[in-house]
């Protein structure tokens, strides 16, 4: 099995030594829980948990680490210049960055609820989000930092809103990870799973009847697609010719289900032929493929010719949330997924290419960090709520005498 030839730098003393502190400040944490929640699986102990989380995470961010030549990707990115090709290996750098800060900062405490991190499957959202115009529509799900991102909604909105900050777009109402942004027109997931998918249709209907030529795109997971939204909004779609590209993550697991018991289908893709419109599937983890599907997916649905439906073969490399262990599922398993991860493949792409060295993606890097740390400064500077503010904002008119708060 041949390896990536271009040696790397090794990490320099002062993050070693950063490194520790964090795993110090993540130990007193989970050693001062009652809840249980962040626990190791079953009978491990509770250090190798954790030790484990920041393996993971220090492999994440090794982003030229090598590779099996079984996952080198090949191609060209269909009308995407060179420059592009870096500002899109930016915004995935971003994406994981900010993701494994902020898994450390949960595991320390910082902020309440719990995480839910989209390390391994970054590409499936970035990649189409970041082609999509401003005023174009996103619906997205609990796992899709990378759609905010890939439509460059900035670090310091996304943060607060992990932290439920004032400085949230949702004002610090909602629960973590549910990331969006107004200015963005990328919506805000529900709970509800699939919510987001009819919302993204109810916004392609709208586009549709003001024959505006902006298209959306809603994301799910493999679980989702067993839900009724589901079906329900493909069938519109199709029946309408909506502008509308639907993205299926699937990761072969909906918390601790696994594929074979949502679904005997293999690949998801072929639900699309239940309702008339074209499903494709392809390895999620691959840039190369998913921008040239997606591409083609979105100029489909602006020419009017209706949706698509993208499954994404991915994977996430931790539990459903923070809390969740993840015990479910085998060791083996996560290595293999973790071996195709999509940044080092697209890193090496790009530097076979000739489009990136090792200079260029040092000062991503470095650029990336800043930004992340300033996000995490600006929402820890941000204040909290009022408990008022839970009980404004919830319509869009006022309804004067249907006030639920007593006495105004
Ligand atoms: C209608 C509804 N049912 C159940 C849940 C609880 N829930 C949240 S995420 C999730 C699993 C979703 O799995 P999948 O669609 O595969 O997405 P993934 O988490 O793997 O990205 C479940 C059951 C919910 N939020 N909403
Ligand atoms: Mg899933």
């Amino acid at each position: 099995m041949a390896e990536k030839k271009t040696p790397r730098k090794k990490k320099s003393a002062t993050a070693g030594a950063e490194a520790v502190t964090e795993a110090a400040a993540e130990s007193q944490e989970s050693a001062g829980r009652t809840t249980g929640e962040g626990a190791a699986p079953t009978g491990a102990p509770k250090e190798d948990f954790q030790a484990l989380q920041r393996r993971r995470e220090d492999t994440a961010l090794d982003v030229s680490r090598s590779f099996p030549d079984k996952y080198r990707l090949s191609g060209e990115m269909e009308g995407c210049s060179d420059a592009r090709k870096l500002e899109l290996l930016e915004r995935l750098v971003r994406t994981r960055e900010f993701d494994a800060r902020m898994r450390r900062l949960f595991r320390q405490g910082r902020f309440e609820g719990t995480f839910y991190s989209q390390i391994g499957q970054e590409a499936c959202d970035v990649v189409i989000a970041y082609q999509m115009k401003k005023t174009d529509f996103i619906g997205p799900s609990h796992r899709d930092l990378g759609a905010s991102v890939g439509k460059g909604v900035p670090l310091t909105a996304l943060a607060a809103q992990v932290y439920n900050r004032v400085d949230s777009p949702d004002g610090g109402r909602y629960t973590a990870c549910h990331y969006w942004h107004p200015d963005y027109w990328v919506m805000q997931p529900s709970t509800s799973i699939m919510m987001n998918w009819i919302a993204a249709t109810g916004a392609a209907f709208g586009f549709k009847m003001l024959k505006k030529d902006n298209v959306a795109a809603a994301f799910g997971g493999d679980g989702a697609t067993a839900h009724g939204d589901f079906h329900e909004g493909c069938n519109f779609a199709a029946v309408h010719r909506l502008p509308i590209v639907y993205v299926i993550q699937n990761n072969l697991w909906a918390e601790s289900l696994p594929l074979s018991l949502t679904t005997a289908l293999r690949d998801l893709s072929h639900r699309a032929d239940a309702y008339g419109f074209p499903g494709v599937n392809l390895d999620g983890n691959d840039v190369v493929a998913v921008w040239n599907a997606t591409r083609m997916a979105l100029d489909r649905a602006r020419r009017g010719d209706g949706p698509t439906l993208i499954e994404m073969k991915t994977y996430r490399w931790f539990g459903h949330s923070d809390i969740d262990p993840a015990d479910y599922r085998s060791e083996d398993e996560v290595e293999e997924w973790m071996e195709r991860d999509p940044l080092p493949r697209y890193v090496a792409w790009l530097e076979e290419s000739e489009v990136l060295d090792e200079e260029a993606l040092d000062a991503i890097r470095t650029r990336v960090r800043r930004e992340v740390e300033q996000a995490v400064e600006f929402a820890e500077a941000s204040a909290r709520p009022e408990p008022d503010a839970f009980l404004s904002k919830v319509f869009a008119h006022e309804y004067p005498g249907f006030d639920v708060r007593a006495g105004r």
